[in-house]
């Protein structure tokens, strides 16, 4: 008997972040930080143009991006801890982009689990959205996907730094948001 497959498009993964797509960021008074690194660079440029041209199409100020290059994945965690010191009231986002790809040796594992945890740690300890931009790939070519710039019979794949600019611009305006909720909550009781 042929068994059922339940595994899900990456259109149906991601019909869910549709309300993302009309996020304005156009009363933005505070930097997003795009952090990326100088390693596997052809596809880390293809994901920070992606993330910019998003954030300028929901409305972000042109001026109020900042882009910062730092050498490898392992200096990710330390350059947001340096952009996002100064708190949420003086930053808006962070946001860490980067490639990672599988060689013959440990190295990926080890830096893979650290920069995750470290982007984290920034995060929670400042109160700034920072956000987890960083392709953890077997193979050049899956990492080309994701960054849009497949070449092959699949089409050029979809650039993941449009959902980090989205996810960027929803995190920035949650706290506003929730404060709302809880307000109007509060007052209903
Ligand atoms: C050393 C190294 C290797 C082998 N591979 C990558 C990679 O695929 N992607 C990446 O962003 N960085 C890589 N690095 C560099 C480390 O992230 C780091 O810059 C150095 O170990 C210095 O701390």
């Amino acid at each position: 008997m042929a068994s059922q497959s339940t595994s899900t498009s990456f259109e149906e993964k991601m019909a869910g972040l549709k309300s993302m797509e009309t996020l304005n960021l156009s009363g933005f008074t505070k930097p997003v930080v795009i952090l990326s690194t100088m390693w596997n660079l052809d596809v880390v440029s293809a994901l920070v143009d992606g993330c910019r041209t998003e954030l300028l199409r929901l409305g972000m100020p042109e001026r109020l991006i900042v882009n910062i290059q730092v050498p490898g994945a392992f200096e990710l965690p330390s350059a947001a801890l340096e952009a996002a010191k100064a708190g949420p009231d003086a930053v808006a986002a962070v946001i860490c982009i980067g490639v990672l790809i599988k060689g013959s040796t440990m190295h990926f594992e080890y830096i893979s689990d650290a920069v995750s945890h470290g982007i984290m740690r920034v995060g929670l300890d400042t109160g700034v959205p920072t956000i987890f931009g960083v392709l953890t790939c077997l193979t050049d070519d899956q990492a080309r996907e994701r960054a849009g710039i497949a070449i092959g019979e699949g089409g050029p794949g979809h650039n993941h730094g449009i959902d980090w600019a989205r996810t960027a611009g929803r995190m920035a305006l949650l706290p506003e948001e929730t404060a709302k909720a809880l307000g109007a909550a509060t007052a209903s009781a």
